[in-house]
Parts: structure tokens; C-alpha cells; sequence
């Protein structure tokens, strides 16, 4: 039982969105489909990981999952696009319209510049999989999760963040596997393939989840966002580079340098920079 004080956040139909305490919970909402999402719960995923992006007393996320199903007992995580809501283009939305957009929830995840760890009450598939895989890092309940990698079965694969990312994860050989058998494995295997930082007995799960949030909260929040955007940089390419950079031009910004700068322009006179080049 948690003992957490969540506050609602902010109300969904597909998702719920708690904080506590610095910590934002966002957990996929739809049980009985296990956690399957559909295009109205990417948006209000987007939506609900950008106000936690935004919102400066929060400094770690939570992706989870509410559950058991009410139909059979099981628990989920996530188990990937929603295949009744999948058109001949892709998924389909309540507009008719097609969209990709978990992948920019899976930006979002990546680029935003707080901790998210994906916690696991269960099934985490093809999809789910790799929005576990995406998040900085994985909680595994000990007794009901178990990782799986159907996107081979249905035809609505990842590419990118779910498979390639992966394999730097666990290693090339052990995401061929993954994706080419999709066999199910326990949280105890996906942490001995190194996909998952700790299995947890079930009922602590969530304590747990929000007690190693603490302990990021208790460090330094610039170190924090650097390290993890430094992580991120090797894998990222030129954004990766991008966002790195960015706040090195925030911290750029704090400088006296910074300041002579912006007030030279607009006194409309010529820069009066202090000379130190340090080494
Ligand atoms: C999760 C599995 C293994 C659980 O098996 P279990 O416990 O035997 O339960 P079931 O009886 O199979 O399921 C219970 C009820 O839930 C429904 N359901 C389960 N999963 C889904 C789902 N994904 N979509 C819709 N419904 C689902 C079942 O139908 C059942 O309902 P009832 O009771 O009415 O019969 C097992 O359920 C399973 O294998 N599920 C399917 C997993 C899957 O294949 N997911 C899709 C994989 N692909 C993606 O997720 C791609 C993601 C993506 O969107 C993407 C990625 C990259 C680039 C672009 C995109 C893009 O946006 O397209």
C-alpha cells in the first residue's frame, strides 16, 4: 500500500497524473486493454509530461501504470499501440486523423531535462517496451513484470529509441533476440541484460519508485540535467548536441560576460569585456 501523499494533478480519461513531494506519477490508465494506448493517450501523455517539464518543484518523473485489469487480475505497464485503433496508415484518432505521436512522447521523455523512471507492475510490451527502454531507468515488479518485444508480430515497429537504443542496452546479440523471438522474460533476466536497474516485490514497487526520486531531489539539479543530457549526447547526434549545448549557453548566461554583452547592445556601445581566458 502506498503511503505517499499523491495530489491530483490534473484529470485525463486515458492516463492519471499525480505529484508528491517533487515527484510528478503519470501511469497509463487503461487496464483492461493492458495499458494499450491509443492517440488520445499520447496527446495526454504529451501533455501531462510537458506540464511536469515545465513545472520547476517537480525534478523527477514517474511513468507507471494503474491496475490490476478489473476483468482478470493482471497487471500492466504498457502493451504498446492500441491495435483497434490502428487504420491503414498508422493510428487513428478520434479526428480521423493518423499519427505517429508516441514517438514525441518518447522525445519528450528523452530530451526533457529531469530524471523519468518507468515503473513496471507488469506486462511492458512491444510499445511499452520501448517507452521503458526510452526512460532514463526501469523499476521491475519482482513478481509480475515481464518484458516482451512483439512488434514483429503485428507489423508496428520501432526503429529507433525501442530497438537501435536498445541494443547499446543490452548489447546487439540480446536486442536481435528480443525483437526476433519476442519471447517473454522476467524482471530478474531483464536485469541480468542490464535493461533494468532493480526488481522490487510488488507491493513496494511504488514506495520504492519514489524513494530513489528523493534521493535524485536531494542532489544538485544542474548536475543532475547535465549528466543526463551528457549520457544522452553520444547517442543523439546533433540534437543530442543541441540540447547538451543549450544549457551550456544557460550557464553561459549567468556570467558577467553574459551581461556586458546584452547591456553593450543596447546602450548601443562597444562590449567592455573582462580579459581572462581562463585555462
Ligand atoms: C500484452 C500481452 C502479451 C498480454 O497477454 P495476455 O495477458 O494473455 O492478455 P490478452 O488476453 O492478450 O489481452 C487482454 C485484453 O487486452 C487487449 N489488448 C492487449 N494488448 C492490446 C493492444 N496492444 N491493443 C489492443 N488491445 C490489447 C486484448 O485484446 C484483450 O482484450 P479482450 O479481453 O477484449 O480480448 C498481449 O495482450 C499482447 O501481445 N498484446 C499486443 C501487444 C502488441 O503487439 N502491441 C503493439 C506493438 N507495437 C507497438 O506498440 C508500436 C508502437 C508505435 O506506436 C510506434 C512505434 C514506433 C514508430 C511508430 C509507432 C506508431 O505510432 O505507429
Amino acid at each position: 500500500m502506498s503511503k505517499i501523499e499523491w495530489k491530483p494533478a490534473k484529470t485525463y480519461e486515458d492516463i492519471t497524473y499525480k505529484k508528491a513531494n517533487g515527484v510528478a506519477r503519470i501511469a497509463f490508465n487503461r487496464p483492461d486493454i493492458r495499458n494499450a494506448f491509443r492517440p488520445k493517450t499520447t496527446s495526454e501523455l504529451y501533455d501531462a509530461f510537458y506540464d511536469a517539464q515545465e513545472d520547476t518543484s517537480i525534478g523527477v518523473v514517474l511513468l507507471s501504470a494503474e491496475g490490476p485489469s478489473s476483468k482478470d487480475g493482471v497487471y500492466s505497464f504498457c502493451s504498446g499501440g492500441d491495435q483497434k485503433a490502428r487504420g491503414h496508415q498508422g493510428y487513428v484518432g478520434e479526428d480521423g486523423m493518423h499519427r505517429l505521436n508516441i514517438l514525441e512522447v518518447q522525445r519528450l521523455i528523452r530530451f526533457m531535462p529531469k530524471v523519468v523512471i518507468a515503473v513496471v507492475p507488469g506486462w511492458a510490451v512491444g510499445g511499452g517496451h520501448s517507452l521503458h527502454v526510452v526512460c532514463d531507468m526501469t523499476l521491475a515488479s519482482k513478481e509480475h513484470a515481464i518484458f516482451k518485444q512483439t512488434d514483429a508480430d503485428v507489423t508496428s515497429f520501432d526503429g529507433g529509441y525501442g530497438s537501435a537504443y536498445l541494443a547499446k542496452m543490452v548489447g546487439q546479440k540480446r536486442a536481435r533476440e528480443i525483437f526476433f523471438l519476442g519471447r517473454d522474460y522476467s524482471a530478474q533476466q531483464a536485469f541480468e541484460m542490464g535493461m533494468v536497474n532493480a526488481v522490487v516485490p510488488h507491493a513496494d514497487l511504488e514506495n520504492t519508485a519514489y524513494e530513489w526520486a528523493q534521493e535524485i531531489l536531494a542532489k544538485s539539479p544542474t548536475s543532475i540535467k547535465m549528466l543526463k543530457f551528457a549520457m544522452n549526447l553520444t547517442d543523439d547526434g546533433m540534437v543530442g548536441q543541441q540540447v547538451f549545448a543549450g544549457e551550456a549557453t544557460r550557464l553561459a548566461y549567468m556570467t558577467e560576460e553574459a551581461k556586458e554583452g546584452r547591456d553593450a547592445f543596447l546602450e548601443k556601445r562597444k562590449p567592455n569585456f573582462v580579459k581572462k581566458w581562463l585555462p
